[in-house]
């Protein structure tokens, strides 16, 4: 039955979100021509960060970022043309290509075909802001175009089976990372986390078990999950295949700036 009577693994509690594919409601957003977006999390539901699924009909465009906000674009299928503005990078993205257009960089974003991209803004916050009665340097964030098959994986924790790769550059001048992590299959976090720091999270590939708060569900490829500040999380891969997914994290600023 389509409906499923009223069933779905979908649930929103107050410190975290799992949204699953057959919850998704499509909007269009202005500026942007010739592109659906599921807006996973945002203002509305009291995160600093915006996660979206934009999907892309061929030549479809993004609007550009608001004003101070940065964007971060990974595509999961199809081909996406990236453009910086005053002619100093461009960039044509595949499955796994990524890019980070600091605040206020003019781009423009246009798919060669019908094309499907995580897209993560959130406003920048200055450093100035975060470091109290200093006048701190750092380098300002510049744009980074990438592909997460050329990044080298770390081994989380010593553990071999839980790879990470950071897609962002670290340093105090970048305000987020967006990290992915392959699990091999049975592969664990070593630790409930709970933590300042709060997630976006879509699932890549494979599944297992998150647990969230005092919840435990079953995951799959193509979910999305908002991780509260402070919620507990836990993730196990359960299959024959690896479980990967891409996250999201504020970070590097300390907890009263703006
Ligand atoms: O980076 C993290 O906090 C990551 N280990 N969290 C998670 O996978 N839920
Ligand atoms: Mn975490």
């Amino acid at each position: 039955m389509p409906h499923g009577l009223g069933n779905t693994r979908s649930s929103l509690k107050a410190d975290h979100l799992l949204q699953t594919p057959d919850t998704f409601i499509r909007t269009p957003l202005p500026g942007a021509n010739g592109v659906e977006f599921v807006v996973h999390t945002g203002s509305r539901l009291g995160t600093a960060f915006t996660q979206m699924t934009a999907e892309f009909a061929r030549n479809g465009s993004l609007a550009p970022a608001g004003p101070g906000v940065q964007r971060f674009v990974y595509v999961l299928d199809g081909l996406v043309d990236l453009e910086v503005l005053g002619g100093r990078t461009s960039g044509a993205l595949t499955p796994g290509g990524f890019a980070y257009i600091p605040a206020d960089g003019a781009h423009q974003i246009r798919a060669r075909e019908v094309s499907r991209a995580v897209v993560i803004e959130k406003r920048y916050t200055l450093l100035a802001e975060s470091i109290f009665g200093t006048g701190a340097q750092a380098n300002q964030p510049e744009v980074v175009i990438g592909d997460e098959a050329q990044v080298a994986p770390e081994a989380l924790g010593g553990d071999e089976g839980l790879q990470v790769r950071h897609l962002m550059p670290d340093g105090p001048g970048w305000d987020f990372a967006v990290n992915t992590m392959t699990y091999d299959p049975g592969a664990a976090l070593a630790m409930v986390e709970i933590h300042v720091m709060e997630h976006g999270l879509f699932m890549l590939e494979g599944g297992g078990i998150y647990r969230l708060g005092d919840s435990w569900y079953p995951v799959t490829a193509g979910d999305f999950i908002w991780m509260a500040p402070y919620c507990p999380q836990w993730f196990g891969a359960i299959g024959k295949t690896p479980a990967k997914y891409l996250i999201y994290k504020d970070w590097y600023r300390h907890p009263l700036a703006t």
